[in-house]
Parts: structure tokens; C-alpha cells; sequence
């Protein structure tokens, strides 16, 4: 018999389908609900509240495009803090930085972590690295508290929904700013610009209010909503399009490298145009 799990939670008048083979876990934690699901396609994916965050195929695209952008933007990034991102995949792309000292995770939920260490090892496995610290808090209240500490922060959050609305408001992105050094790196998973039309905008606003340098990028997540995926920088200092890569020694990764950091930059003109807004 075949299984199908759909995904039409986050835009509506659209779905995505995958085949599953196997549901290997599924509980309501104190702020969603968690299953693992094991799909011929994908291998296994983690949803949150029936959404996909991540998967075996694609998880690397998303990883490796919210960290490396802003490590190689930045000449010497030494601490990092990730906001979010409980399965451990962008704690796992930021510590292959050389430059990188302390990797600082920020999750709400235990639960997405204690479940990603168990089923998905391949995404988790820099969780137990010496350089990372994982704290169980709400990124908001963990910002507020800190300043003039990070050289980068990334804000690998849910869509705007339950816990992580706040992940997406002006406060926040000003609670950022003072936690980060003077030439310090903002980055967040600013959803799609194809169906987020009134989001993107306003984050780019908001964003902009706190840093000289703000940019969006993109990237390719097939299984995201239209597939198109964006993402937005705050610097205070470097400008992620001037990187000089000449001297680059470079690391294993997947998707990105020098061009893909310079052609994510390029935009059509109907993002173009919704960040003008
Ligand atoms: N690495 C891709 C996976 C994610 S999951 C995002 C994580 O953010 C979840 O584990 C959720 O528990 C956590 N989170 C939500 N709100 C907060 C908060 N206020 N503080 C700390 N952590 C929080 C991202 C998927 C993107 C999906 C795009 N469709």
C-alpha cells in the first residue's frame, strides 16, 4: 500500500507530496508537534506542526547556504550563534570554518535536538563537537541577554508561526544587532519570495533599520514551498558581494563555493522589486 504525506499547512492553495514509507516517530512536545518520517525520495524528514524543515536529500542546499555566505563574508568569524536550527545541520556547516572558535545553538524545543541526535545523525553530528554549546531557551530572550558578543548570528527558524513569530519582528532583529560585534553578521531564512510577498518586504525593512549593509539572497530547496528560497543578510561592515576569494583554501561542501556565493546575489526583478518595497 502506498503512503503519502502532504504538506498544506504553510501556503494555502498549495501542497507538496511525498511518498512515505515508514513514520519512525511522532509526539506533541511542549511547543509542536515532532514526527521523523522515513520517505523513499528523501530519506528521512523531520516536520514540525506537519511541515517539512528538513531532509536527507536537500537538508545540505539550506545548511550550507544559511552559514557559509556569512562565514566567508565575514575575515575572521570565531563565535557564532545559531537561533533555531535544533537538528544541528547549520551548527554542522559553521564548524568545518577554520576561523570558527565557539559554535552557540539557541532551540526552544529539547526535543527537535534529542530527536535529530537519534534519527538523524547525519545532520546532527557536529552537536557534540567541543566547540558547540546547545542551550534550551527562546532565541529571543537569549539575545536580549547577550551583547557585543558574536562575530555572526543565524536565525535558522521556523516559518512565522507559534514560537517563532517573534524571530520575525523589528525587536528582534535590533536585540541581534547589539549582540553582535561592530562588524558583526545577521542572516535569516526569510521564506519564499514567490509566497511570502508581504513578509519578505517588511523583514527587509526591519533589517535594513539596524544595518548599513542589507542584502537577500537565494537558493534552490526543492522541498520548500515553490522551491525558491531566500534568505537575509545584515552586516554592520563587510559587504558580501566585495569577498575576495583569490586566497581561498576552501572545505568539503555541496552546493556552495566561490560563484554560487557571488551568483546567490543576482536577483530576478520581481525580488528585486519586493525589496524595494
Ligand atoms: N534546519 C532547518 C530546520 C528548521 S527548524 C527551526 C527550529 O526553530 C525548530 O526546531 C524550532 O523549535 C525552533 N524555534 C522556533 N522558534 C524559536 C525561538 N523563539 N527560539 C529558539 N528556537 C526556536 C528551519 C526550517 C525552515 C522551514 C522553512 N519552511
Amino acid at each position: 500500500m502506498e503512503l503519502w504525506y502532504t504538506e498544506r499547512n504553510i501556503v494555502p492553495g498549495l501542497a507538496l507530496s511525498v511518498e512515505v514509507s515508514k513514520t519512525l516517530h511522532s509526539e506533541q512536545t511542549e511547543y509542536q508537534h515532532l514526527a521523523i518520517v522515513e520517505t523513499p525520495l528523501c530519506g528521512r524528514m523531520l516536520l514540525l506542526d506537519n511541515i517539512i524543515m528538513t531532509n536527507i536529500k536537500d537538508e545540505f542546499v539550506y545548511h550550507e547556504m544559511i552559514s557559509h555566505v556569512a562565514l566567508n563574508t565575514h575575515p575572521n568569524p570565531k563565535k557564532v550563534l545559531v537561533i533555531g536550527g535544533g537538528d544541528g545541520g547549520a551548527i554542522r556547516e559553521i564548524i568545518k570554518h577554520p576561523s570558527v572558535e565557539k559554535a552557540v545553538l539557541v532551540e526552544i524545543d529539547r526535543r527537535v535536538v534529542e530527536t535529530s541526535i537519534e534519527y538523524l545523525p547525519e545532520i546532527a553530528c557536529g552537536l557534540k563537537d567541543p566547540k558547540v554549546e546547545v542551550h534550551y531557551k527562546d532565541g529571543i530572550k537569549y539575545v536580549q541577554d547577550h551583547k557585543n558578543e558574536f562575530d555572526i548570528i543565524l536565525v535558522d527558524s521556523t516559518d512565522p508561526i507559534g514560537p517563532a513569530v517573534g524571530l520575525f519582528e523589528g525587536d528582534f532583529y535590533k536585540s541581534c544587532h547589539e549582540a553582535l560585534k561592530e562588524d558583526g553578521i545577521f542572516v535569516a531564512q526569510t521564506e519564499s519570495p514567490y509566497y511570502n510577498e508581504e513578509l519578505i518586504p517588511k523583514v527587509q525593512k526591519d533589517i535594513r533599520a539596524n544595518y548599513p549593509i542589507t542584502k537577500l539572497y537565494l537558493a534552490f530547496i526543492p522541498t520548500y514551498p515553490g522551491g525558491c528560497w531566500s534568505f537575509t543578510m545584515g552586516s554592520k561592515k563587510h559587504d558580501p558581494e566585495a569577498v575576495d576569494f583569490s586566497n581561498w583554501a576552501g572545505y568539503k561542501t555541496r552546493y556552495y563555493n566561490p560563484e554560487i556565493h557571488k551568483a546567490a546575489f543576482v536577483l530576478p526583478n520581481f525580488v528585486r522589486e519586493l525589496i524595494s518595497k
